[in-house]
């Protein structure tokens, strides 16, 4: 399918969704309002889009579902990860207190930050499911610094559409619109059912992005850029999911 003729079935489907009057109007909504998600050139990307044009217009402000204390997993599974290396072994064994999260791009104060640092903002906790898109899922309460008030504190630009977050797995780096970088449940994570965030599940830095499939949920966070477009990172569709077949919007 073309991307004209893909265009043209969000447009469709948001006109549907939305009970937009006329296709020419859904047309100039779904560009206005950014509606057409980084990687939907892509061969799955027509039911993604669509997807993620309908979640947009509708349920912006939804929140995930947050649950309570006694449904918290006994024994939640954390994913395998891959060896995370000799530099990572010394930044855990110094406590971490040598991480840092850089947050650069679109910013009037860029800055980076240390664990520490972060661990003074205004904090945020959450009882939340993370679904892993092969199947599995568990409950746990997450605690962390809302990804909104770093944004503020670095003063990001009134141009910036995305954030792109960055893992010290380099193959896993991913990004989101600012309705979500802007949402009260995406928080950078320290902690983890009461305690550290442990290194299985991502500490010693996390963000959790309740509202989309667990890999939007990337461990091991250093950087933080924020843009207005995604044109130039990787292969330009996002984020590394869509190049290895995932989609780029993975709303629940
Ligand atoms: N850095 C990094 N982040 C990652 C992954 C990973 O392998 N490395 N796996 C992702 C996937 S596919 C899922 S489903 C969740 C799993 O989270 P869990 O280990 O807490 O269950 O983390 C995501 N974040
Ligand atoms: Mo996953």
């Amino acid at each position: 399918m073309s991307k004209i003729s893909r265009r043209k079935l969000i447009t469709t489907g948001l006109a549907a969704t939305a009970g937009v009057a006329g296709l020419g109007v859904a047309a100039k909504l779904a560009r206005r309002y950014g509606l057409i998600p980084p990687d939907s050139g892509v061969l799955y990307g027509a039911g993604e889009t669509l997807t993620y044009a309908a979640q947009r217009t509708l349920t912006r402000h939804s929140m995930a579902r947050e649950f309570s204390p006694s449904d918290i997993s006994k024994d939640p599974f954390a994913n395998e990860v891959a060896p995370l290396g000799d530099a990572f072994q010394r930044l855990q064994h110094g406590a971490f207190a040598d991480w840092r999260l850089t947050v650069d791009g679109m910013a009037a104060r860029p800055a980076s930050f240390s664990l520490a640092e972060l661990g003074s903002f205004p904090r945020s906790s959450q009882i939340t499911f993370v679904a892993c898109e092969e199947g599995w899922s568990y409950i746990a309460e997450w605690s962390g610094v809302p990804l909104s008030h770093v944004l503020d504190r670095v003063g990001a630009l009134s141009q910036v559409r995305y954030v792109v977050y960055r893992s010290f797995q380099p193959d896993w780096w991913e990004s989101i619109d600012m309705v979500d970088a802007l949402h009260p449940q995406t928080l950078l994570t320290l902690g983890m059912n009461g305690g550290e965030l442990p290194v299985r599940f991502g500490g010693p830095l996390r963000m959790r992005v309740p509202r989309q499939l667990g890999y939007k949920s990337v461990k091991y966070i250093t950087r933080l850029t924020l843009t207005d477009s995604l044109k130039h990172f990787g292969k330009g569709l996002g984020s590394a999911s869509p190049e290895g077949g995932y989609a780029w919007y993975a709303g629940i």
